[in-house]
C-alpha cells in the first residue's frame, strides 16, 4: 500500500516520544503515563521499525539490579513479540537534580563522576538490547551565566568525559558509535556548542574522531534560525551522520517537538529530498512529540502522520528527479564548465599563470540572470499536488 511504513524505511520513535504524557512549564500531564511494553507494542502497531530510549525511560533511575534485570526481561520479550529493534540509546543527563549544573561540564567533580558511571551503565544496557549508535544530547551542558563557568574548561571537561567513553566502548570490545546532538538552548539559557556544525568542529579535537559522528535535529537548528539541510549535507560530507531527528518546528519559538512536516513543509521536503538522493540509510528516527490535547489514539496519529509525511515527501522527491521541466532548467542552470574546464579543478602553476592572464567580461557576468523563480515555483506545485 502507498505510504505504509516498512522496515527499510527504519522509522524509529523514542520511548519518551509516543510516551510523551504531555507535562510543559504551565501544565501537569494531560495522558496517562504507558510503560515501556505496552509504548513498543504501541509502535508496532502503526509501523515503526525501531525504538530508542533513555536509561531511564525503561530503568527507574533508583531500580534496584534485580528490577532491571526483569524491566530488560519483559522489554527483549515485547521486542521478539513484535519485531522492533533498538537502534540507538541513550543516556539521561538532564532530569535529576544532580544535573541541574550539567552533567560532563558541571563544576562538581562529583556530578562529572557520576555522569561518566551513569552513562557506562547506560552504554551496557543500550548495548544489551541492540543498539548500535549512541546519543549525546547535553541538554544541561550550559549556563544560565558566563559568571559559572569558563567555556573552554567547559569543552576541556566535555572531551576529556568523551574521550573516556569511547575508550570505554573499544575496551568492551562493543560495535558502538557515538553521535552527538547539538541545541542552542532550552533547558539551558545556553547549550555550548549550539549547532550541528559547531559539534563537527569539535568531534575533531577528540582522541577518536572515527568513533564520533552527530545526530542533527530539525527543531534545534530551526531554535536556531539556520537551514538544517544544509547542517545536514555538512555532516553527510564530513562522513558524520550518524543518526537524525526529524520532527518541526517554527521558528524563534519554544522548543515545539511538532509532528514531521507538519509546519514548515517546503524545508521537509528539502531534507527528505537530500537524504533520499544520497541514500542515507541509518535510522530516521522521530524525536518528536503529539499536542498537549491529543488522546492515546491521537498520539497514534501522531506517530502515523511523521511516517506518512516522510514517505510523501520521498515520493515527491522521487518527481522532482523525473520532472522533465524541472531538470531541463536544472540541466540549463548547472552551466558545463565548457570553455572554463582549463581553468578550474586543482591548482597548478600553469593554470594559475593561465586564470591570471585571462581577461573576463565582468559587466557580461552580471547580465546573465538564472530562472530560479521559475524553478521553485514548479517545485512549489509539485508540493501542493498540482504537478
Ligand atoms: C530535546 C532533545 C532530546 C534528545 C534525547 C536523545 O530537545 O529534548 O531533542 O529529545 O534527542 O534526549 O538524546
Ligand atoms: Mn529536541
Ligand atoms: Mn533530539
Amino acid at each position: 500500500m502507498a505510504y505504509e511504513p516498512r522496515p527499510e524505511h527504519k522509522f524509529s520513535f523514542g520511548l519518551w516520544t509516543v510516551g510523551n504524557v504531555g507535562r510543559d512549564p504551565f501544565g501537569e500531564p494531560v495522558r496517562p503515563a504507558l510503560s515501556p511494553v505496552e509504548l513498543v507494542h504501541l509502535l508496532a502497531e502503526v509501523g515503526a521499525w525501531g525504538v530508542n530510549f533513555h536509561d531511564n525511560d525503561l530503568v527507574p533511575i533508583d531500580a534496584t539490579p534485580v528490577e532491571r534485570d526483569r524491566i530488560v526481561r519483559e522489554f527483549q520479550k515485547a521486542l521478539d513479540d513484535t519485531g522492533l529493534v533498538v537502534p540507538m540509546a541513550t543516556t539521561n543527563l538532564f532530569s535529576d537534580p544532580a544535573f541541574r549544573d550539567g552533567a560532563f561540564t558541571s563544576n562538581d567533580p562529583e556530578v562529572r563522576a557520576y555522569a561518566l558511571q551513569k552513562t557506562m551503565r547506560a552504554i551496557d544496557l543500550g548495548v544489551e538490547l541492540g543498539a548500535r549508535v549512541y546519543v549525546f544530547w547535553g541538554g544541561r551542558e550550559g549556563v544560565e551565566t558566563d559568571a559559572a563557568k569558563d567555556p573552554v574548561e567547559a569543552l576541556k571537561r566535555y572531551r576529556e568525559c568523551l574521550n573516556f567513553l569511547c575508550e570505554y566502548v573499544l575496551d568492551q570490545g562493543y560495535d558502538l558509535k557515538f553521535a552527538l546532538e547539538a541545541k542552542p538552548n532550552e533547558p539551558r539559557g545556553d547549550i555550548y556548542l549550539a549547532t550541528t556544525g559547531h559539534m563537527l568542529a569539535f568531534i575533531e579535537t577528540l582522541d577518536h574522531p572515527e568513533m564520533v559522528g552527530v545526530n542533527p535535529e530539525v527543531a534545534h537548528e530551526h531554535m536556531a534560525g539556520l537551514n538544517f539541510m544544509h547542517g545536514v549535507a555538512q555532516a553527510w560530507d564530513a562522513g558524520k551522520l550518524f543518526h537524525i531527528d526529524l520532527n518541526d518546528q517554527n521558528f524563534s519559538r519554544y522548543d515545539q517537538d511538532f509532528r514531521f512536516g507538519s509546519h514548515n513543509i517546503k524545508q521537509a521536503f528539502w531534507l527528505v529530498q537530500f537524504l533520499e538522493e544520497v541514500g542515507y540509510d541509518g535510522p530516521r528516527h522521530f524525536d518528536a512529540h503529539a499536542y498537549r490535547t491529543s488522546d492515546h489514539e491521537d498520539v497514534k496519529a501522531f506517530a502515523r502522520g511523521c511516517m506518512r509525511t516522510y514517505l510523501i515527501l520521498a515520493e515527491k522527491a522521487a518527481r522532482f528527479r523525473e520532472d522533465r521541466e524541472i531538470q531541463e532548467l536544472l540541466a540549463e542552470i548547472r552551466g558545463e564548465e565548457g570553455a572554463m574546464a582549463p581553468y578550474l579543478g586543482s591548482y597548478t602553476r600553469e593554470r594559475a599563470q593561465a586564470l591570471k592572464a585571462h581577461p573576463f567580461d565582468r559587466a557580461a557576468l552580471g547580465r546573465r540572470g538564472k530562472p530560479y523563480e521559475a524553478l521553485d515555483q514548479l517545485v512549489v506545485e509539485l508540493l501542493l499536488g498540482v504537478r
